[in-house]
């Protein structure tokens, strides 16, 4: 380490320790425990936080002092303001630059060290969009848990695993207008772009016996909340995910099986119905929202701006996922993203089985695979 910085390191270190103090915890609330995780900023706020105490303090007193002590008195003339004082301009001049230059190393590496992320990273790719989060881990596994309406928000989150006691490296981007990442328990956060990649590092805690944020769950696990922290719209406020780290076996076990043992495929589509956000835009209750309900909409004929009906069929619905912006239903604004190389094949099949399910004329969504057969309902 260059040893000016290390300088600099050692005594914000020795001044202001690691573990979280009683004024930082009052500030901050949750200490987030490992001071990996935020990378420094929390030291490097209250490193600051203390110096601005300390001069707002000094200043505050002084001047009160002196008010009071050459305060106008009867038959005592003012005295002469003395011309200058060069010993006292020299102090105020290199004390306070010895503190904005000490602050500015400090900063600078923590800095460093939130953006250049250790090389054993692992990179996961994470997109937003309207009003959600896609986190894409090896193999194109996407999270299949989300946290009932309710829990932390009016509508389901989706739940993140991570492995403990590992890097994580976020390669963020965003499908439509800017969102951004930010974990209140990191400490920080980062935009992501619609034409730019961003990353975003952290270092998962290493789970301890009583780590238990849900009890639920049996194992040790740690739960931070991840909001979206740049207004995008409608939804924004609910633009949540909760980042649950877990034991690694627990995590490989997930990468290698990641949806629940004998889940229907009715069943995953409504698990893809809010993980996949489209519960942001369609209503499973009959309601119209941003976009069309889903309720008795399989099977049945619909109305499109260019004056044509169409049979919401199996072969509709995939066109209709895929390229959202070739028929706009009437009523309706052409705002759906096409989720073309976003949801495969077994996803699209669970969705038109969920999406018959919730329809009178969806036929029997476990006859078969709408696209195998003939349709039952509507024709
Ligand atoms: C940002 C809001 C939004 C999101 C998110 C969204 N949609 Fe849509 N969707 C719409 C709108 C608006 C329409 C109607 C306009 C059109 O036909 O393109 C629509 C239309 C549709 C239609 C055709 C409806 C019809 O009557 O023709 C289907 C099927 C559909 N969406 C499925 C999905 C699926 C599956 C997802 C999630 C993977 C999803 N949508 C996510 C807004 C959204
Ligand atoms: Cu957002």
């Amino acid at each position: 380490m260059n040893p000016f910085l290390g300088l600099f390191e050692s005594a914000r270190a020795a001044t202001f320790p690691a573990q979280q103090g009683p004024v930082a915890r009052f500030i901050f609330g949750r200490d987030p425990q490992e001071a990996a995780y935020s990378a420094g900023v929390e030291g490097l706020f209250m490193f600051i936080f203390w110096i601005s105490t300390f001069v707002f303090i000094g200043l505050m007193a002084l001047s009160f002092y002196w008010a009071v002590k050459y305060r106008r008195r009867p038959g005592v003339a003012p005295p002469r303001s003395p011309s200058h004082n060069t010993a006292l301009e020299i102090t105020w001049t290199i004390i306070p630059s010895i503190v904005f230059i000490s602050l500015f190393f400090v900063g600078f590496r923590v800095y460093a060290k939130q953006v250049i992320a250790p090389s054993d990273a692992v990179r996961l790719d994470l997109i937003g969009y309207r009003w959600g989060w896609n986190l894409y881990y090896p193999g194109g596994v996407t999270s299949t848990e989300t946290l009932p309406p309710g829990t932390i928000s009016a509508s389901s989150v989706p739940v993140f695993m991570f492995p403990e006691d590992t890097p994580i490296l976020l390669e963020m981007s965003s499908q439509d207008v800017i969102h951004s990442f930010w974990v209140p328990d990191f400490r920080s956060k980062m935009d992501l772009f619609p034409n730019r990649s961003t990353s975003f590092w952290f270092r998962t805690s290493k789970l301890q016996p009583g780590d238990m944020d849900n009890p639920d769950l049996g194992y040790p696990n740690k739960e931070h909340i991840l909001y979206c922290a740049e207004y995008c719209g409608d939804q924004h406020s609910q633009m949540l995910g909760l980042i649950r780290v877990v034991p690694r076996e627990v995590y490989e076990n997930f990468l290698r099986n990641p949806w629940p043992e004998g889940i229907s495929l009715v069943e995953k589509g409504k698990l893809l119905h809010s993980l996949r956000g489209c519960n942001a835009c369609h209503s499973l209750d009959g309601s119209s929202g941003t976009g069309p309900t889903w309720l008795n909409w399989y099977g049945y004929e619909h109305r499109y701006t260019d004056g044509s009906t169409h049979l919401a069929d199996a072969d509709f619905t995939r066109e209709s996922i895929y390229y959202p912006g070739r028929k706009i239903r009437s009523g309706y604004q052409n705002v759906m993203n096409s989720y073309l190389g976003q949801i495969n094949e077994e996803e699209m099949r669970a969705l038109i089985a969920f999406m018959r399910s919730i329809s009178d004329q969806g036929g029997d969504p476990t006859a078969g695979f709408p696209d195998e057969e003939e349709e039952t309902g509507g024709n």
